[in-house]
């Protein structure tokens, strides 16, 4: 291992010159490279391409063409005259590329990306999930020890999920992170304590990131690691200012039935012609944001970073609440698509409220973009442009929360395969 000295940052810069950002090939993590390289940082992404390896495991495709990374970073400096570097191996596994890396650069912010995050991938058989929770709180803990060894004072700003609440709440908007306790003590009194908001998570992907909260918190209490947790809601879009700036920087689009998010994969439907798949009654409310301020409300996060000592903190990182059969309405009105009420793959409510606190960003700059009929013509426009690249046999949700009949559930068990799902092999 060589360490070199790091550079001296001259006195009154901000926050961060040097980000690293883990998982940044990603959805998120592209745009958000972009963003920071074009907004002057020096960034290197860490990624192994599990994401594309798991398309070629599913048999399907970003509906829009990325490119290989060795194009879309030489793209990048044709076009903003600035460089990318990249680092090519798995943050879960390999300790010692990471912390060579983190001695030898010297981060001032660490972005992490770099998790398994579709939850119905999570759920499609025993190996699935056994692969999420071994990758997700392998590259947390990885992350966190790898820093304590390293002595680097880098800002740690994770991408965690609105999904670790559950989606419903006592009556009261979803607080950032912490909820406020009066306890009885043992003589009588009232104390009063913060504690983690109580976890509630809908599959094991988001089981994992109630994971990585604890993970957070306890090495923040141990080794003063300052961690900013950005608990986002569903992301849609597909492009930001800069990957719009060049065919070859384009944001990955999924579609399909285990990572196609359901506002993308509405509007990709209704730019096919093909009904919108409704998940039951449609009656649960979910968290949105859109792309462009999820790069926007890491670059804040960055920005501001918390003092030494400071617990962790959590901001709630969504603009809006919807409820998905709304969304299928919306849509349908604009398009004339024919929205399908089909059965629900997953275990989760029917019909929920949701109310969130998102002050926390707003306060720090955010002016969210909500949903509005611009936004939606740029998705669909994206989606029509690419839709012959679309293959309709990957639309269905097939990958199940709970096997549907005890018998099934023996024979699965003696045989360790089941599945609904064709293209899923024991591996
Ligand atoms: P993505 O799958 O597109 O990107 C994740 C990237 O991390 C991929 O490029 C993948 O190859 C990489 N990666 C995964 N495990 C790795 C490992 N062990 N080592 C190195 N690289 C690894 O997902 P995304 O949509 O960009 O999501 C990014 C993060 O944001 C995730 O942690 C996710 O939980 C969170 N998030 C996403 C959404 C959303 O709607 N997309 C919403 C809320 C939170
Ligand atoms: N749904 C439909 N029809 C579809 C697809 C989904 O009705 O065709 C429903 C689902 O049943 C669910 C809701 O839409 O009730 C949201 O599903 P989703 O696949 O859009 O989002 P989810 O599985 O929750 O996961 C996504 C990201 C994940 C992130 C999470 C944020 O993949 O990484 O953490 O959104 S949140 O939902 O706030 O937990």
């Amino acid at each position: 291992m060589h360490h070199t000295t790091p550079a001296r940052r001259p006195a009154g810069r901000r926050a961060a010159e040097r980000v690293l950002i883990l998982g940044g090939d990603g959805f998120c993590g592209w745009p958000t490279a972009l963003h920071l390289s074009a907004a002057g940082y020096e960034v290197a992404i860490v990624d192994n391409l599990s994401r594309r390896k798991i398309d070629v495991e599913l048999e399907v495709d970003s509906l829009t063409p990325i490119r290989p990374m060795s194009e879309r970073l030489a793209a990048w400096e044709a076009v903003s005259g600035r460089r990318i570097v990249f680092h090519r191996f798995d943050v879960a596994r390999n300790y010692q590329r990471l912390l060579d890396l983190l001695v030898d650069w010297r981060p001032e912010a660490i972005v992490h990306f770099a998790e398994q995050r579709a939850a119905p991938y999570s759920m499609k058989s025993a190996w699935h999930k056994r692969y999420t929770m071994d990758n997700n709180l392998g590259a947390t803990n990885t992350l966190l020890a790898a820093l304590v060894e390293s002595g680097v004072d880098a800002h740690i700003v994770h991408l965690g999920t609105m999904g670790v609440y559950g989606y419903g709440s006592a009556g009261m908007k979803i607080p950032e992170g912490y909820l406020t306790v009066h306890v009885e003590t043992d003589d009588g009194d009232m104390a009063r304590d913060e504690i983690l908001y109580p976890v509630n998570p809908g599959s094991v992907y988001h089981l994992t990131k109630t994971q990585d909260q604890l993970a957070f918190a306890f090495y923040n209490k141990n080794d003063g690691i300052r961690i900013t947790d950005l608990h986002q809601g569903i992301v849609w879009g597909t492009q930001t200012e800069e990957t719009r700036l060049d065919e070859r920087l384009i944001n990955r689009f999924d579609y399909d039935g285990d990572y196609g998010t359901v506002l993308n994969r509405f509007l990709m439907q209704a730019a096919i012609g093909h009904p919108l798949t409704v998940h039951g009654t449609g009656g649960q409310t979910r968290a949105f944001i859109h792309i462009q301020d999820t790069v926007r409300c890491v670059a804040l996060a960055i920005g501001n970073p918390p003092a030494t000592g400071e617990r962790v903190r959590i901001y709630n990182q969504m603009t809006e609440t919807h409820r998905i059969r709304d969304l299928a309405t919306r849509i349908a009105a604009q398009t004339g698509a024919a929205i399908d009420h089909v059965q629900n793959p997953r275990v989760e409510a029917a019909e929920n409220d949701l109310h969130v606190a998102n002050d926390a960003l707003i306060a720090l700059g955010l002016k969210p973009t909500t949903l509005a009929t611009g936004l939606f013509t740029e998705v669909t426009e994206i989606a029509a442009r690419y839709a012959h690249r679309c293959d309709k046999r990957r639309i269905a949700c097939r990958s199940q929360w709970r096997r549907t009949g005890h018998a099934e559930v023996t024979m699965s068990t003696a045989r360790n395969t089941a599945t609904t799902d064709p293209l899923i092999q024991p591996i």
